[in-house]
């Protein structure tokens, strides 16, 4: 009988995931676990059955954009996957964004929202986008406290009522960049016949999620001067009583690599009525809450991606048999999956480490040290788990071969989904810059080593010493060069991304450290120590190599 390969199959997406069960175990106080399991249990469930099954059904859906009705009408109808309406349901349902602002596990909240988006969100094709807009708009409007809107909006973003739920956009990315959002060019008029209402004019170039009920946006109002402190942040209702779009048209959906689910638009807003959401100026900085958290959910979310291609990998190699034996058998498959299985365990562990220090934050427990870390820790867990995720994601479809490269089998979405993690929410680079941004507050760089060093102390067990002085050495080379650098500004321009990937990957290293020593302490097993090995064996610093002639040479391979 012809020869047919079993596809790649899931279980229960919780249960089936040690990394983050263990994490759980050691980190919540053990009645907020027993209080959230079952549900974790029970979306882990779906996760790997019906909704992934859902998901490879939905493949070929795509949101489609009608600008007209027949009659004429502009009525710019964008109509969104099957899958996405239902993830809607499910997101306000299960409190994907409402968890985090509920009481019941004070700080612990944000920690079981985030568990909840990593069981689940591999699932839901990057339904994530929206979720993690509301969620940084609810933030971004209860730290204005503009209270009017509070009351307005709020109560919708963190609803689990799907008849009630709002989800927000985050319009900021212009013709002139994404990255460089000072030069935005949408001008601000007051309304002429509406004391404190303001229209917005221009034109946005990428916004996600187009179908929001609500945006937070950025525009110069008329008069003000060049540059982000000329900027305000304004909040839009998108569509009036009569259901069209208010002063907005768009102009077309983007036509993108990955996460082609997400129906993300140009838009011209001409009209467009808008409230100011905090003063007329310094427009960047009060978006930066929405950053945050969109940067923490950009964490999240790639690390569940890159435990979805390794739950994928894992099982494959169980089934597929060449040359004489199973996949999961070979010692060159092993040795590729377990250097894989190691990322995914570092980048599950500082990025919910972010989690952590923002639920403190936001329930009025973080310490000043706790505030300081959680400034660089945000961008650092960004730009290191975005780059794991693309590189997880690539190899993961390689260990499935041909099939890994087949559009209808699911797999290559993997990778392609993933490599927006490290472009959207901030670049590599920028996010680089933005750690030296935080740094160069006092005490900054010093927290990030004590945390390291803090977490690296726990670790008794012989076999952790050697990735604990791996994780030492490299701390130790991260400061030096820091310290060298700093008098050289073009140095620590050309050096930024090296030097914190190198933080990243070596907080990633404390952090299993702890972690495989907790297990050790606690009956799990060894996995979690071979895991901090081969993290370590993988490599961390990648400053220490970074001298004077480093950039001489860049401009010399760059012309
Ligand atoms: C699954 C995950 C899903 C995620 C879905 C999201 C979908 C949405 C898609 C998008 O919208 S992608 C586009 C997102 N765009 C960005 O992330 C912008 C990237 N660029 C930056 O982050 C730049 O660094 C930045 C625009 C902030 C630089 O602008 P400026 O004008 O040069 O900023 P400047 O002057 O350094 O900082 C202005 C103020 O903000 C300063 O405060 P002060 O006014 O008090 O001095 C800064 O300290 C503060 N600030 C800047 N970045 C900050 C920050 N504060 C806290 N945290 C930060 N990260």
């Amino acid at each position: 009988m012809a020869f047919f390969q079993d596809p790649p199959r899931l279980g229960n997406q919780y249960d089936d995931d040690p990394v983050l069960a263990d994490y759980l175990a050691r980190t919540l106080p053990p009645d907020v676990l027993a209080a959230i399991a079952p549900e974790l249990r029970a979306l882990g469930e779906a996760s790997g059955g019906e909704l992934y099954a859902a998901q490879l059904a939905d493949r070929l859906n795509e949101p489609v954009h009608t600008p007209w009705d027949p009659w004429g009408n502009r009525i710019d109808h964008i109509e969104v996957s099957p899958l996405w309406k239902r993830a809607a349901r499910l997101a306000a349902e299960r409190g994907l964004v409402a968890a985090a602002y509920e009481p019941a596990h004070g700080p612990f909240a944000r920690v079981h929202q985030f568990a909840l988006v990593h069981v689940v969100g591999p699932s839901l094709d990057i339904y994530s986008c929206p979720l993690a807009m509301t969620d940084g708009a609810a933030r971004t409007l209860i730290d204005a406290g503009n209270q009017p809107l509070i009351d307005h909006a709020v109560p919708h973003l963190t609803s689990r009522d799907p008849a009630v739920a709002w989800t927000s956009g985050q319009w900021m990315t212009e013709r002139t960049g994404g990255s460089d959002v000072s030069t935005t060019e949408t001008i601000a008029r007051p309304a002429p016949d509406a004391p404190g209402a303001w229209t917005l004019h221009g034109t946005k170039w990428f916004t996600s999620a187009t179908t929001a009920e609500m945006a937070l946006t950025l525009a110069r109002p008329e008069g003000n001067g060049p540059g982000s402190k000329g900027l305000a942040l304004f909040f839009v209702q998108v569509k009036g009583a009569d259901g069209r779009m208010r002063g907005i048209t768009v102009n077309r959906l983007k036509d993108k690599l990955g996460t082609r689910k997400v129906p993300t638009a140009e838009l011209t807003l001409d009209g467009c009525p808008a409230t100011p959401v905090i003063g007329l100026g310094d427009g960047v900085r009060h978006i930066t809450p929405m950053l945050s958290i969109t940067r923490t959910w950009n964490a999240v979310s790639a690390a569940s991606g890159m435990r979805r291609a390794l739950a994928l990998a894992r099982d494959y190699a169980g089934r597929r048999h060449a040359f004489g034996a199973a996949l999961a058998d070979k010692p060159l498959h092993v040795d590729t999956l377990a250097g894989l299985e190691a990322e995914y365990a570092g980048a599950l562990l500082l990025s919910f480490r972010a989690v952590e220090l923002l639920g403190r934050r936001e329930r009025g427990v973080a310490t000043e040290a706790d505030e300081r870390l959680a400034r660089a820790l945000t961008p650092i867990a960004k730009l290191t788990t975005g780059k794991q995720a693309v590189a997880v994601a690539s190899e993961a479809i390689e260990s499935c071969g041909g099939a890994g490269y087949v559009e209808d089998t699911g797999l290559p979405r993997l990778l392609a989904d993933a490599q927006v993690l490290p472009i959207w929410e901030g670049t590599t680079n920028v996010l680089s810059l933005d750690t030296l941004r935080a740094l160069a507050k006092g005490g900054t760089l010093e927290a990030v080593a004590d945390e390291i060093r803090a977490h690296l102390a726990r670790a008794t067990d012989a076999s952790l010493a050697a990735p604990a002085r791996t994780a030492a050495a490299a701390i130790d080379a991260a400061g030096r060069w820091a310290a060298t650098a700093l008098t050289d500004p073009v140095r620590m321009e050309a050096g930024a991304r090296r030097f914190a990937l190198t933080l990243g990957r070596t907080l990633e290293l404390a952090y299993l450290v702890t972690h495989a020593q907790w297990c050790l302490d606690h009956d799990r097993g060894p996995r979690a120590a071979a895991a901090a090995r081969r993290f370590a064996r993988n490599g961390v610093d990648l400053i220490a190599a970074m001298d004077d002639a480093s950039h001489d040479d860049a401009r010399l391979l760059v012309g």
